[in-house]
């Protein structure tokens, strides 16, 4: 079931979301997964009671805001493992943060087709990757059912929803996300809770997930006996727009994944990220050679040719 790209990108804008479904090819998807338990454990070990497996769930993240606080809540979040619809610490515990320590998986956090689907749907090729980890959900590790919400902790501002000034979220999916295994539950755009009837964002692996966050939608909770969900969020907005953020990357760009990563990509790939393209006035050539040096086997001719 493959989407025609054009139709969801229709979709995006004017409805405020989409499966882009079988966007990146099976294939692929399961040569990075077999990587993904370097970072998590495999679900057949914590659903058999491995204690390493379920330690990794003992208030573990790798994203400090989701580590517990003594007061019982941490930025909202219920730290109790209670049941029923709302935003608990434990529902956030599966992250891991860009760079992995895997390099297909950090290959696929800048897949060229899910570029170019937000490059379209966005209107603009300057965009920038502004959001990049692998969330982990099991069955049983706590409720997931979540409120409807917009998510509107993207940005310093309030949002400007058109065309040059929108942003993309959305969930790349690492595994079949079907019913039991808590696919997002997900409104078109002007309907809102309650009373509007819910879509399920239901898809194989491979298929991106788009919105906007003027959609509301809310995570739910993973039914199926043995079940786990493995997705990236891949977020993007236009250059230039500091306001919109969420993860950052350079505290770790002098590190072993990174520089392995970074001397893999192209300058468009870089430029994602934000660094300067060829031609851009802060390239020297000493600049050039530090970059070589920096970064062991990168092909810099691109901007080595720029500053002819
Ligand atoms: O996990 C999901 O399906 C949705 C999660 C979500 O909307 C959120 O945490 O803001």
């Amino acid at each position: 079931m493959s989407t025609d790209i054009e139709t969801a990108v229709q979709e995006w804008q004017t409805q405020g979301w989409t499966v882009v479904h079988d966007l990146i090819p099976v294939e692929e998807i399961d040569a990075a997964v077999e990587e993904l338990w370097g970072h998590f454990p495999h679900p057949s070990d914590y659903h058999s009671g491995s204690p390493e497996a379920l330690a990794h769930f003992e208030n573990e993240s790798t994203d400090a805001r989701y580590q517990p606080s003594r007061q019982g809540r941490s930025h909202g979040l219920n730290q109790d493992d209670t049941a029923g619809t709302e935003f608990r610490l434990r529902q956030f515990l599966g992250h891991v943060l860009f760079p992995y320590d895997s390099h297909l998986l950090n290959r696929l956090q800048v897949h060229p087709r899910v570029v170019d689907f937000a490059q379209r749907a966005m209107g603009s090729e300057d965009i920038r990757l502004y959001q990049a980890r692998i969330w982990g959900k099991y069955t049983g590790v706590t409720d997931y059912e979540q409120p409807f919400h917009q998510d509107r902790n993207h940005t310093i501002v309030p949002d400007r929803i058109e065309p040059g000034w929108w942003n993309l979220l959305g969930f790349l999916y690492l595994s079949d996300v079907e019913e039991g295994v808590g696919p997002t539950e997900i409104l078109n755009l002007g309907d809102s809770p309650p009373g509007s009837e819910p879509q399920s964002a239901a898809g194989r692996r491979g298929s991106y997930l788009a919105y906007r966050t003027d959609v509301w939608h809310r995570g739910v909770n993973l039914t199926r006996e043995g079940g786990s969900r493995f997705l990236m969020n891949m977020a993007f907005k236009h250059a230039h727009h500091e306001w919109i953020g969420f993860d950052s990357f350079q505290q770790n760009a002098n590190r072993g994944p990174w520089s392995k990563f970074a001397a893999s990509c192209t300058p468009e790939e870089l430029a994602l990220f934000g660094a300067p393209k060829p031609g851009h006035p802060f390239w020297t050539t000493e600049l050039v050679d530090a970059l070589e040096d920096r970064y062991h086997g990168i092909d810099a001719t691109p901007w080595r040719e720029a500053l002819e």
